[in-house]
């Protein structure tokens, strides 16, 4: 049987052959500071209502509570990038998802988990995976075990690759020697922080999730009037603060080829089902992709045009109040003369009083976005996604 040492250098070419550009192990003890952090972003609303890790704060950072017999954590980092692509410029009538989310990114670095599980057991040792799961907080596994650093924009960064990594953890009862922290962090540099178009990044390394676009297209129910404009084109996620990150900029100069844009009309014409298929590998809770059609709406407010039009009136007759709520508001945006007729004739037969308001508000706005006339779309996408639910 390998020695504990040996078994560490095993492990870590297991990992690196299936593709991993971070491994490390670092000890059980509990993440209290972690702990104490999550509790207090809970107790001031700055979680905006997420669930995840925040729901039981003492299970997320205690992995001891989970798996009594669990001695040490065996961290992975996989790059997504240049495999993620570019969104490429932005065009009309087109949608953006980050990188992280362009295909299944989590597949091969659950498959580099799995592989280190696999060796562990042929060592004789327990090995179960956890990662983007609600019972630890993967960054601080990560920043513990030398895969990487926090920082300034919240995102562990890791040497050759900055922000651009996934994470996740075998958890394991071999007394493996542990690897030393890096002692490393952003020094002087800040140039995420100003990037963030809403400002969520409200201080070094502290995200507030109520302002941010990525936790926006997250959440239940309405998007916030004063957060529709700043959605842009995104229609999943958001990478601006990572985009920003000079660490991982060299990388991201090298992941040229575009993949698809997402065409929001074709997007919004597609049935539950192909959605559900097609975009599996999202978070979508109850696996309803509501909040996806809810975030095109918002999206074709701020890219699309006359062209648009057809589909956004359909929608002001959808069974689910929140999508005709979000169908009102681009077509104030638009706000041409069929968008207008399309608006007025909604109101006749709409009872739900929030869907009312937001047409009455559409029809008192007179601005256009500026693409009134129609555009031809170059090549309809819909990404072509597999696979399976992130969470
Ligand atoms: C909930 C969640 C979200 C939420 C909220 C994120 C948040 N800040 O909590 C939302 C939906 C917004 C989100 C967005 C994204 N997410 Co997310 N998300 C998670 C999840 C499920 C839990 C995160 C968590 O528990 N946070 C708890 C808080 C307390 O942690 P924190 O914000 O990192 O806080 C630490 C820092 O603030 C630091 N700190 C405190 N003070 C200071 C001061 C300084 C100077 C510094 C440097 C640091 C620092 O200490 C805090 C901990 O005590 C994890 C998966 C998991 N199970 O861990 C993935 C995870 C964090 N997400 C991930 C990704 C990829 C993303 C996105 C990039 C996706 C995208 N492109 O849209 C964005 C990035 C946004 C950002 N800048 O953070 C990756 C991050 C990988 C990495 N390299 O860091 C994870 C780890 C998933 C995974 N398994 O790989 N996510």
């Amino acid at each position: 049987m390998a020695t504990p040492s040996g078994l560490v250098e095993a492990l870590r070419r297991v990992a690196f052959a299936a593709g991993c550009t971070g491994f490390g192990v670092a000890g059980v003890e509990p993440f209290a500071d972690v702990e104490a952090e999550l509790r207090r972003r809970r107790g001031d609303g700055s979680n905006n209502g997420l669930t995840f890790t925040y729901r039981h704060p003492d299970i997320a950072t205690d992995v001891r509570r989970t798996h009594p017999w669990a001695q040490r954590l065996v961290v992975l980092g996989h790059s997504y990038l240049p495999a993620a692509g570019s969104p490429g410029p932005g065009r009309p009538g087109t949608g953006r998802v980050a990188r992280f989310a362009t295909a299944d990114h989590y597949r091969p670095l659950r498959l580099a988990l799995d592989a280190v599980a696999g060796r562990l057991r042929i060592a004789g040792s327990r090995g179960e995976v956890l990662s983007d799961d609600a019972r630890l907080v993967d960054r601080a596994a990560a920043v513990r075990a030398g895969v990487g650093w926090w920082g300034k924009n919240a995102m562990v960064l890791a040497p050759a690759v900055g922000p651009w990594l996934l994470l996740g953890t075998v958890v394991t009862d071999a007394a493996l020697a542990v690897t030393a922290p890096m002692e490393r962090g952003c020094g002087s540099c800040s140039a995420c922080l100003p990037t963030c178009p809403t400002g969520a990044l409200v201080a070094p390394g502290v995200l507030d999730a109520r302002r941010c676009l990525a936790a926006i297209a997250q959440q239940p129910g309405s998007i916030p009037r004063q957060f529709r404009a700043a959605m842009g084109d995104r229609v999943y996620g958001c990478d601006d603060c990572i985009e920003a990150c000079p660490p991982g900029s060299r990388l991201l100069a090298r992941s040229g080829a575009e993949t698809g844009r997402l065409d929001l009309v074709a997007l919004l014409d597609t049935d539950d089902d192909t959605l559900r298929h097609d975009l599996g590998h999202w978070y979508l809770p109850r696996a309803d992709p509501v909040m996806i059609r809810r975030n095109a709406l918002v999206a074709l407010g701020n890219t699309g045009g006359a062209e648009a039009v057809p589909t956004l009136a359909r929608y002001l007759s959808h069974p689910r109040p929140v999508l005709r709520l979000h169908a009102a508001w681009p077509l104030g945006v638009i706000g041409s003369a069929a968008a207008r007729r399309a608006l007025t004739a909604a109101l006749t037969d709409e009872r739900h009083p929030d869907v009312r308001n937001e047409i009455e508000l559409a029809l008192a706005s007179r601005q256009g976005n500026g693409n009134d006339s129609p555009v031809a779309h170059t090549s309809p996408v819909i990404l072509p996604l597999p696979m399976r639910r992130r969470r």
